[in-house]
C-alpha cells in the first residue's frame, strides 16, 4: 500500500497579503506535480491533512480546482478538516462548509472522529483515523483526540488537524506537544496545521508533517522553506517513507512579500 500526504494546500483565488505572485496559479502548479508524483510512485490513496480550501465557503474558481485535481487523482482521497475549512472553526458546521458538501457527493471521504477504517493489502492491515480541527483542540487536558488504539491492524496511522508540536512554538499559541500524546499506539501520527511542518520519531513513533503546501505566514523561515509531500510505502514486513520536496515551488524570496517574523511574537499564522 502507498499513499501521499498533503496538507494545508489553502486555496483560493485571490492573493494573500504575505505574497507577491500570482498565488492561484502557484497552487495549481503544485497540485499538478502532486498528480504527478501519485502516477510515478502508483499510489493507492492520499491523504490531506486539512485547511484544503483558505475558505469554508470559496469562490467556484478555487472550487473547481480542486475537483479538477480529485477527477484527475481517481482514487481515494481522506481528509480532516481544518480551521480554515470550517466556519468559525465550528465543527458543527462540517456539513455546510465545501469540503462537507464534497464528502456528501462521494469526492473525498471524511475520516470522522472515532471512526476507523481499515485498508488491507499485500499481507498488511491498515488502521486509519482522523481528527478535525475545532476551536479549543489545543487547550483540552485531555489529549485524547490526538490519540488513537490499535484494533485488529498490522500499522494504525491518526491524521490531526492541530497544533501538535515537538516544542512550543510561542507562548501565545496554544499547542500540544508530542511528549504529552506519547502514549497513542498510533506507528504514525499525521500532522498538519503547523506550516513549517516537523519530522520527529520517539522509539517506534513517528510524528510527521510535511508541512503546508502553501506558504502564507510572514515567518521568515517562509523564505528559505522547500514545500514538499510525504510518501509512504506499508509492506507486510516494512515501512517506509520519505519528503519529496516540490520541483514547481519557486523559491521564498521570489514569491513572498516582507518576512520578519520567527515565531516567537504574534506575527504567527496559520
Ligand atoms: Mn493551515
Amino acid at each position: 500500500m502507498r499513499l501521499i500526504y498533503l496538507a494545508d494546500t489553502h486555496i483560493r483565488s485571490g492573493i494573500p497579503e504575505n505574497r507577491r505572485d500570482d498565488y492561484f496559479n502557484a497552487i495549481s502548479v503544485k497540485l499538478s506535480e502532486v498528480l504527478h508524483l501519485c502516477r510515478r510512485y502508483q499510489v493507492d490513496f492520499i491523504i490531506h491533512g486539512g485547511d484544503v480550501f483558505d475558505n469554508p465557503r470559496p469562490d467556484q474558481r478555487s472550487l473547481d480546482l480542486f475537483r479538477w485535481f480529485l477527477k484527475e487523482l481517481d482514487l481515494p482521497a481522506y481528509c480532516v478538516a481544518g480551521n480554515h475549512d470550517l466556519i468559525e472553526q465550528r465543527l458543527d458546521s462540517l456539513e455546510s462548509t465545501a469540503i462537507g458538501n464534497l464528502a456528501r457527493r462521494g469526492l473525498i471521504k471524511l475520516l470522522q472522529p472515532g471512526e476507523r477504517v481499515c485498508l488491507a493489502d499485500g499481507g498488511c492491515v491498515l488502521q486509519l483515523s482522523g481528527q478535525h480541527f475545532y476551536g479549543n483542540i489545543d487547550r483540552q487536558k485531555n489529549k485524547d483526540h490526538y490519540m488513537v488504539k490499535k484494533k485488529r491492524c498490522d500499522i494504525a496511522l491518526h491524521v490531526t488537524h492541530g497544533m501538535l508540536l515537538p516544542r512550543a512554538f510561542s507562548e501565545k499559541v496554544p499547542c500540544t506537544l508530542i511528549s504529552e500524546v506519547i502514549s497513542t499506539e498510533a506507528d504514525i501520527t499525521l500532522g498538519a496545521h503547523a506550516h513549517l511542518g516537523y519530522h520527529e520519531v520517539v522509539g517506534d513513533k513517528y510524528f510527521l508533517n510535511p508541512g503546508a503546501l502553501a506558504r502564507l505566514t510572514n515567518l521568515k523561515q517562509e523564505l528559505v522553506r522547500r514545500p514538499r509531500v510525504l510518501y509512504i510505502e506499508f509492506k507486510s514486513q516494512k515501512t517506509s517513507y520519505k519528503f519529496i520536496p516540490l520541483a514547481s515551488a519557486r523559491p521564498g524570496s521570489n514569491i513572498m512579500g516582507v518576512c520578519q517574523g520567527d515565531g516567537s511574537s504574534d506575527t504567527f499564522r496559520d
